[in-house]
């Protein structure tokens, strides 16, 4: 299968080259592609360094508007998704990887079904989160444990296929309800999530919050009004 990579990473210098050196050690990645935009240190050079295909954009526009650079450039036939920060392990890829059947559109790695390692998470985080996906699943009247998981192993045709939106942490989100209402199956597993190797992150809880909750709304909207078209 030829698998390709996306990560974006914004001022993951103290990161990204153990993630992209952890990663060779897993899989053979057809390409791995980093999407920096606008980080004030060394990111792209390093990921540059340690061989990934670096895209530099500006200005910074956040997560989402990278990863949707990433997905574009990409030709993967399954692309893996997951954090530059070092708080994915790609140790786990190999049980993503183990469901990439036909039916399957795409791999959530859920946290919840796996390990959160003491300082992966912080408490209002968590429970935010749990909410968030307590009600993904009430309005997509199916059962999923972890919403906002940035690990994840998607097909790339249906990646591509999206016309998504996202421009910051709301991308998460709006993959998945987008795979929900798609004719391929969604499934889980369990990862592990370790504490950030260093950096910090660019999530604002109320602002990001906010924005995830709009955007789960609007695509349960949008997808009622396509299915009293169709
Ligand atoms: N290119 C780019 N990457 C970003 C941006 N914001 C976050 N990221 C990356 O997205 C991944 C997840 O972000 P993070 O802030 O750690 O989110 P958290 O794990 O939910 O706290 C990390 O690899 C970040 O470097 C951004 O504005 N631009
Ligand atoms: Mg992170």
């Amino acid at each position: 299968m030829k698998l390709s990579v996306v990560l974006a990473a914004h001022n993951e210098a103290e990161s990204i080259e153990a993630v992209l050196t952890s990663l060779a050690e897993v899989v053979d990645a057809a390409e791995v592609i980093v999407v920096d935009d606008g980080s004030s240190d060394l990111t792209a050079d390093l990921a540059e360094r340690a061989g990934a295909t670096v895209l530099r954009c500006t200005p910074n526009r956040g997560k989402g508007a990278a990863m949707r650079e990433g997905i574009a450039a990409s030709r993967g036939e399954w692309l893996i998704f997951l954090d530059a920060d070092g708080q994915d392990d790609p140790h786990d890829i190999p049980r993503l990887l183990a469901e990439a059947g036909d039916e399957v559109g795409l791999v959530n790695g859920s946290r919840f079904l796996g390990t959160l390692l003491p300082g992966s998470i912080h408490p209002l985080n968590r429970v935010a989160n749990q909410a968030l996906t307590a009600l993904l699943s009430l309005l997509f009247g199916r059962r999923i444990t972890d919403s906002q998981a940035g690990f994840r192993l998607i097909r790339g045709d249906l990646a591509r296929s999206m016309a998504l939106r996202s421009d910051e942490y709301e991308f998460e989100t709006e993959v998945l309800a987008k795979a929900l209402c798609s004719e391929l199956a969604v499934v889980e597993v369990p990862v592990t999530r370790h504490p950030r190797s260093g950096g910090r992150t660019d999530f604002r809880r109320i602002h990001n919050g906010l924005r995830i909750l709009r955007t789960m709304l609007r695509e349960r909207a949008m997808a009622s009004l396509s299915s009293t078209r169709s």
